[in-house]
């Protein structure tokens, strides 16, 4: 079969919580100390995923990691009783939903070797996404484990820190053909941190034995950190040829734009001005965090946020873009408000792997049935709220454990546990 793009997108776990745990991140702040609503937030992602199956499209996922995460807590010599409420709430985090920050991910025509390489993300500027790491490999090298298709690597070593396909980007003729990857670091962000570091972007470069001739490193913009963008999928995406960005995303446009274009001449750059849709609305309202996708006729379309859809200028821009002659066609709101609270959009929530869907461990793939099994688990198990003063209660974190103990049973894949 041919190579196609498999969404796979991170199953909300069960303390997902408004804990305020990420500087830099506008909606993770302004929701801090808000009560979370889990078994609805991983419903909503259930039913992106089942309408992306409606779409044609292939889709995957990913089991949540173990919360709270005792070794972790273990390793700085305390536990959930003993800690302090701002370790506890790291080592509770829910935040490997955002599987977009899982692994940076080449497939096999852009590796010297043929296959696809994955490299898991070692997240390690924010404390309660840095232990994500063994986990998210753990699981990787159960779904890729096939080595004759997949090289599944580490993370990259502290000090340089790396947050995954977040920060990155294929232009591409079709998914299936050798593309071009941008790998985009930070260097500066005025008050916040730059989460990508270039030596990282590097680094997995080589790993994934790129051609340098097809890949390009390009600084993300510090204007764009600084107004919230703390990873480039929230100012930028592409898919195949199409790049859809901010004119505020890179430190160098013009000549971000001349590199795609020399190295891909069939490129299309689609650029939504800042005096249309300002980078505060570009940030509040997620446009860019988007999943840009082929349809099975061939044309493209945006997923979006509803908070999209509710911002009457990006709404607006975004009409006229699809009433125009431009290559996406179709635009998709989907309800994923307890994931964009803290940040997170319907891209974040999902890990983009070019593929045979025939090559990858079945138990991640996804389909109606499975989908329904997976919601009726979560309905069951999932706590309806958390408020972040009840992340130490006892209960609460037998509940969390139990309910992911569930999910993974009823996926067949205890092996996780
Ligand atoms: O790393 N939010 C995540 C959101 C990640 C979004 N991912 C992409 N853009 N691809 C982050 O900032 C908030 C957790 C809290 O505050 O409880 C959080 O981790």
């Amino acid at each position: 079969m041919a190579l196609v793009e498999i969404n796979f997108d991170g199953i909300i776990g069960p303390s997902h919580n408004y804990a305020g745990l990420s500087p830099g991140n506008l909606a993770s702040a302004n929701n801090a100390g808000a009560m979370s609503q889990p078994r609805a937030a991983a419903l909503q992602g259930i039913e992106k995923m089942r309408a992306n199956l409606r779409l044609g499209l292939a889709q995957g996922f990913f089991m949540p990691l173990d919360r709270p995460n005792k070794a972790w807590l273990a390793g700085l010599a305390t536990d959930m009783a003993n800690a302090e409420p701002h370790i506890r709430a790291a080592a509770f985090s829910a935040s490997a939903m955002w599987a977009a920050n899982a692994a940076t991910v080449s497939p096999a025509p852009d590796s010297a070797d043929g296959k696809c390489h994955l490299s898991a993300a070692n997240l390690l500027t924010m404390a309660h996404r840095s232990h994500e790491w063994s986990g998210t490999l753990a699981q990787l090298r159960l779904a890729f484990a096939d080595e004759r298709h997949f090289a599944v690597h580490g993370p990259v070593p502290a000090p340089f820190g790396d947050e995954g396909a977040a920060n990155f980007m294929r232009l591409c003729p079709s998914h299936g053909e050798a593309g071009l990857e941008i790998f985009v670091y930070g260097k500066s962000g005025g008050p916040f941190p730059a989460r990508q570091h270039v030596e990282a972007s590097k680094a997995i470069a080589r790993a994934h034995r790129l051609d340098p001739e097809r890949t390009l490193f390009v600084q993300q913009a510090e204007v764009a950190i600084a107004a919230g963008a703390f990873h480039n999928d929230v100012v930028a995406v592409a898919n195949e040829r199409v790049l859809f960005t901010h004119e505020q995303a890179f430190e160098e446009p013009e000549a971000t734009y001349a590199a795609i274009r020399a190295k891909l001449p069939e490129a299309e750059i689609v650029i939504v001005p800042a005096d249309r849709v300002s980078l505060a609305d570009a940030i509040q309202s997620y446009l860019f965090n988007a999943q840009l996708v082929t349809l099975p006729d061939g044309g493209m379309a945006l997923i979006l946020p509803t908070e999209a859809q509710s911002n009457p200028r990006v709404w607006g821009w975004l009409e006229e873009m699809v009433a125009g002659n431009g290559p996406i066609r179709r635009l998709v709101p989907v309800d994923v408000r307890q994931s964009m609270a803290n940040g997170g959009g319907p891209a974040c929530l999902r890990l983009r792997v070019v593929a045979d869907p025939a090559t990858v461990d079945a138990r991640f793939i996804a389909d109606d049935a499975k989908l329904d099994r997976i919601a009726e688990v979560i309905a069951a198990h999932w706590p309806e709220s958390i408020a972040p003063d009840q992340l130490g209660d006892p209960d609460l974190i037998a509940q969390v454990q139990s309910a992911r103990s569930a999910l993974l049973k009823a996926c067949d894949l205890s092996a996780l546990a």
